[in-house]
């Protein structure tokens, strides 16, 4: 009896676990988290066909994708540092990746963003880093498709 009891108790516990993990919050049709901005991480083509595409950090040493895929073409790459207290970079990782990229954002202060163009051609992928936090593993991969 006393072991029935306490089975009952532990499922009356994890009800409301279960409940909550079907939330509401979640957009109908969004199978993603909802932890970023709306449309962080969605490569979007402008009317020049120029493709977009913006990344953001925070306060940890994670890029909010750390992975994106482009087209062979024209990207224009915005990173939005939303932290309070950290401030990142985005720079290629040396001598990696298919082609040479000379665009990078040095500095990024908390609160501020900044938007660099750059043009690829050569499918594969390019290894990119925060400078300042590489070695905490704040690193990510763009892809350009084939
Ligand atoms: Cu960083």
């Amino acid at each position: 009896m006393s072991r029935r009891t306490s089975l009952v108790a532990a499922a009356m516990v994890l009800l409301p676990a279960v409940l909550a993990g079907c939330g509401s919050d979640d957009a109908p049709g969004s199978g993603a988290a909802q932890a970023t901005a709306e449309g962080i991480g969605t490569v979007t083509v402008a009317p020049d066909g120029v493709q977009e595409i913006t990344l953001q950090t925070q306060d940890d040493y994670v890029f909010t994708p750390d992975h994106f895929t482009v087209d062979p073409g024209t990207v224009r790459l915005t990173v939005v540092n939303v932290a309070k207290q950290m401030t990142h970079n985005f720079t290629w990782t040396p001598d990696t990746g298919p082609e040479p990229i000379d665009s990078s954002i040095s500095l990024l202060a908390p609160g501020q963003e900044m938007t660099i163009d750059f043009e690829v051609e050569t499918p594969g992928d390019h290894p990119f880093e925060c400078s300042f936090h590489v070695q905490l593993g704040q690193v990510g991969t763009m892809t350009v498709r084939g």
